[in-house]
């Protein structure tokens, strides 16, 4: 029994195989048991004598069944291992990293600022009505001045916004000023039927600013805007005020900063004077104020909107709006931001 059993056991190569022989061997069923079982039909000599015969053929069956189970398992873990193993010193995959795109990052620096001079920053929708677009803003139908901005139209009633002014519209007319001032800023795409050139887009970003409050006077919005840029661009950077007309706002201006990164024939974005327009702003019209419920008598402010895309170009010296546009990464990877 003892060597029939042990032949048996080298035969095991699996832990499956090693289950059934052990079965065979030390079951109910197996040979060792049965002679176990016939002990009863022994002379009480024979008894002890054949006992511990059985239970050291038991013992030895069992100790090389063990034996055989430690070395299929250490296999098994020897090989799974094996296949597992990783070769540190192999190159790496390196994964393409995107990040922010250069105008997403001007318009974060300038909401910082803003944030900071506690503003709150407010979204509106880009596909918007014609009411809060013009109207709301001092711009009824047939205005001429509708015309400086060609617009798309979606319906009669609804466009795609050519300006982020309607969000002052929208926020003049929610806001509580028991609860003191109003200061916001907004950001966003805003769409004008404008044919495409070095300067000029159809899509592109604006960021609006509005403070209303009692006793606002020019020299707030002039001060704000000098902060502005030379928080963006450095405090070398010039700003310069030139009268203008927007419907919204009475005085009105349009602000020039001047070229730095280009100068000279090669400059397109200048186009040689040395001063290139980013925003237009003034002191909100006293029929916006009334269009939303706010009583120009007690409260005033001012306003201004301008092109973070443009503000983009003059920082780091790009010739031309559409580079933005297109999508080509061996531009855009130059501005990786912080
Ligand atoms: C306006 O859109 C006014 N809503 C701004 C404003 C707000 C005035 C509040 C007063 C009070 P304007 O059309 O000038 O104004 O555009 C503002 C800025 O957007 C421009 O100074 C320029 O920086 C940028 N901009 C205008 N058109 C384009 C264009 N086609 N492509 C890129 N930037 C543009």
């Amino acid at each position: 029994l003892r060597q029939n059993g042990l032949q048996q056991i080298t035969t095991i190569d699996s832990l499956d195989k090693l289950n059934q022989v052990r079965v065979q061997l030390l079951g109910k069923k197996g040979k060792l048991t049965q002679a176990l079982r016939q002990m009863k039909d022994l002379s009480a000599q024979e008894r002890p004598q054949i006992g511990a015969l059985a239970n050291s053929i038991r013992d030895d069956l069992k100790a090389a069944l063990t034996q055989v189970q430690e070395d299929l398992e250490l296999e098994a873990t020897q090989s799974q291992l094996a296949q597992e193993k990783i070769d540190v010193t192999l190159p790496g995959r390196t994964r393409h990293q995107g990040h922010k795109h250069v105008i997403n990052q001007v318009i974060d620096d300038i909401e910082a600022l803003f944030i900071g001079l506690g503003y709150q920053v407010i979204n509106g929708p880009e596909v918007e009505e014609d009411h809060y677009n013009f109207e709301m803003l001092n711009l009824p139908k047939d205005h001429p001045a509708r015309d400086m901005q060609d617009t798309f139209y979606i319906t009669k009633d609804i466009l795609m916004r050519t300006q982020t002014s309607p969000v002052q519209a929208r926020t003049m007319e929610k806001h509580d000023f028991n609860q003191g001032p109003l200061k916001m800023i907004s950001p966003g795409k805003v769409y004008r039927r404008d044919t495409d050139d070095a300067t000029h887009s159809h899509q592109f970003n604006q960021i609006e600013g509005l403070v209303i409050d009692k006793h606002i006077t020019m020299a707030d919005l002039k001060g704000t805007l000098e902060l502005l840029a030379r928080h963006i661009f450095g405090a070398e950077r010039e700003i310069r005020l030139r009268p203008s007309y927007f419907p919204f706002t009475e005085p009105s201006v349009e602000v020039d900063i001047s070229c730095f990164a280009c100068s000279g024939a090669g400059c397109r974005i200048c186009k040689q004077t040395g001063w290139i327009e980013v925003l237009g702003a003034g002191l909100v019209h006293p029929n916006v104020l009334t269009n939303a419920g706010v009583d120009p008598q007690v409260y005033g402010g001012f306003a201004f909107g301008l092109g973070p895309d443009r503000f983009a170009m003059l920082k780091y010296g790009i010739n031309d709006i559409r580079e933005f546009y297109l999508n080509d990464v061996r531009f855009l990877e130059q501005f990786q931001g912080e």
